[in-house]
């Protein structure tokens, strides 16, 4: 195995700056797996769960300060504030590194350094990339090893090179007072420190995959994007591939691992990845998509065998389960769940709980993190070095009002826009409100690793570039009636809704145009066997000329704030929509 020099160098240095009490190199064996789980069960941080029932499973109990995303905490350290952009916390480089070195300081005292290499994307990809985790938290270890390829493969790919991203974790005194997750996008470095939970801990995930990777996209001209990637195969074999951005905790894992209903035979959904897509253009001017990452990191309360019965399937072994609830079987429950609770639960934070408890037994942001190929639907492709070409990219966003279930855009610099005026309800995926409207451009907002209109930019750019761009289309499955209701089943129905994109992918499909784009006729959308008025099809479809009005003003505001690195392409968009909403009729 041939390490790098200038790797050696970098792990001496931070183990003089952490002082650990030894230094692990992790090779992703299954023995080294079994001896850290070991530890960790010693140590308390991991529980095993019921080897009958669970084979493989491990429970963790996060400190009750530190179980969602801080995105208060999270910097992107450019030189330039300016490159780090409005919608991003920055800090200087330097302001940075002496703050946040203070804390790394001894931090690793009376603990084992484990060195994780890891890599992102599949083996043998040129589109892969390498990162190195300096950790010690043998939970993080344990995650990073089911969420992408981790140990000796990543050296491999490496070689003699050291174009790998530096990852620096420690989970410090687990203060929020002394968390910082900082981005050095300008250096290929990540340091975070005070917290053990997923994004803010698990290095290749948002901070990688996302933050730093979209930042090399832009230099190296490819997009890192916060989407799902499925594949569906229609009744006569073939199977299209489409990408769909949605913010933390609003169905990206069921849909990727969606089953269809009974009434449309022959269709299947293949999933590809459930959270990341790294897109590119192939030499025949499409988008190709691979997904980064080899694990899925999903929300546990809502997963049944009726909601995702491949998720059920997937988290049956080899699962790490993180602030659900424990049973005395020694078997895990949650909201949502098929069976009732029982007697005798242990609540997330290791209180006793029963049905009449005021408060949840599992977080609302309770996580799996399972393995990708034990997904029942995982798709033959899912490790393609060469990933999978993209017919279509979906912008979806909670909201109870407003938003159409579907509609498509004109083309590719008007779905850019679409994505640029994303909002959406927060979830518990971040610290925070729940159930707060803010904008979200393309399901980035926390994760885009440099200026957000810059990014646009790159958008259109990449759009220039491609000879057949895939189609973009909006998608609401949160549009509620008078009752408050969901006015859309979601979850496997979700299908009628795509089997109409692909349909309009191949120049099919009925569409009325409307001002903000083509909406589905009020029978477009297959309804067979679904219990769905005209009545709520209409409400669904709606678009509504008062609302839309006070929504392109709020996007001017919007806009604004990124000053004059809006691109052309999107004040054209957004003055294009003024025009037509406000000439059209009801
Ligand atoms: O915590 S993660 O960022 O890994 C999951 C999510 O919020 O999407
Ligand atoms: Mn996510």
């Amino acid at each position: 195995m041939t390490i790098s020099e200038s790797a050696k160098r970098w792990i001496q240095e931070l183990t003089a700056l952490c002082q650990p009490d030894d230094v692990t190199w992790c090779d992703g064996s299954e023995a080294e797996r079994d001896r850290i789980t070991k530890e960790a069960v010693e140590r308390g941080e991991l529980m095993p769960l019921s080897q009958d029932k669970l084979p493989g499973c491990y429970y963790h109990r996060s400190h009750p300060t530190d179980v969602a995303r801080t995105e208060h905490l999270t910097f992107i350290c450019t030189k330039d504030k300016e490159d780090a952009g409005p919608t991003n916390n920055w800090m200087s480089p330097g302001d940075a590194r002496e703050k946040v070195a203070k804390l790394f300081k001894g931090s690793m005292r009376g603990r084992t350094m484990f060195v994780v290499p890891f890599l992102m994307g599949p083996v043998g990809s040129r589109f892969s990339k390498v990162g190195v985790q300096i950790t010690d938290s043998r939970y993080v270890v344990l995650n990073m090893r089911i969420m992408t390829r981790m140990g000796n493969a990543a050296w491999e790919h490496l070689g003699s090179s050291d174009d790998f991203t530096r990852c620096l974790h420690s989970l410090g005194d687990l203060s929020p007072d002394r968390r910082y997750i900082c981005h050095f996008p300008e250096d290929n470095e990540i340091w975070s420190i005070g917290s053990g939970y997923g994004g803010n801990a698990l290095l290749g995930k948002k901070c990688l995959a996302l933050r730093i990777a979209s930042f090399l996209g832009r230099k190296e001209g490819w997009m890192a994007e916060h989407m799902l990637i499925l594949g569906i195969q229609n009744p006569e074999g073939e199977t299209h591939y489409i990408t769909g951005a949605f913010p933390s905790a609003c169905g990206k894992t069921n849909l990727a691992m969606l089953v269809p209903p009974a009434m449309l035979k022959g269709w299947k959904v293949w999933t590809v990845g459930d959270d990341i897509a790294w897109l590119r253009i192939g030499d025949d001017g499409r988008l190709w998509a691979i997904n980064p990452e080899a694990g899925f990191f999903g929300v546990v309360p809502g997963t049944s065998s009726k909601t995702n019965p491949n998720a059920m399937a997937t988290i049956g072994r080899n699962t790490i389960y993180t602030n659900v609830a424990l049973r005395p079987d020694k078997t895990v429950w949650w909201e949502g769940h098929d069976e009732p609770p029982g007697p005798g639960v242990i609540d997330w934070q290791g209180k006793p709980w029963s049905p009449e408890s005021s408060e949840k037994a599992a977080h609302p942001n309770s996580r799996f993190t399972a393995p990708a190929s034990q997904c029942p639907s995982i798709s033959p492709e899912w490790e393609n070095p060469q990933g999978v070409p993209i017919s279509a990219i979906l912008f979806g966003a909670r909201r109870q009002r407003v938003m159409p279930l579907i509609y498509q855009s004109f083309n590719w610099q008007h779905g850019t826009f679409l994505g640029a005026t994303m909002s959406s309800e927060t979830t518990a995926a971040a610290v925070g409100k729940v159930g707060v409207m803010r904008r979200d451009p393309m399901a980035m907002l926390p994760f885009c690793g440099y200026n957000m209109a810059d990014y646009w930019g790159h958008w259109l750019a990449m759009g220039r570039r491609m000879t057949s761009p895939p189609k973009i289309f909006r998608v609401n499955w949160f549009r509620t009636g008078e009752n408050g209701k969901f006015l859309w089943p979601g979850f496997g129905d979700n299908l009628r809704v795509l089997k109409w994109i692909l349909e309009r992918c191949q120049g099919r499909g009925e569409a009325v145009e409307t001002p903000i784009g083509y909406v589905p006729g009020k029978n477009a959308i297959d309804r067979a066997g679904l219990d769905l008025p005209d009545s709520a099809m209409e409400q669904l479809l709606k678009v509504d000329r008062a609302e839309w009005i006070e929504a392109v003003h709020g996007q001017h505001e919007w806009f604004e704030k990124f000053g004059d690195h809006v691109p052309p392409g999107i004040w054209e968009e957004h003055e294009a929509l003024a025009r037509r909403v406000v000439s059209s009729h009801e």
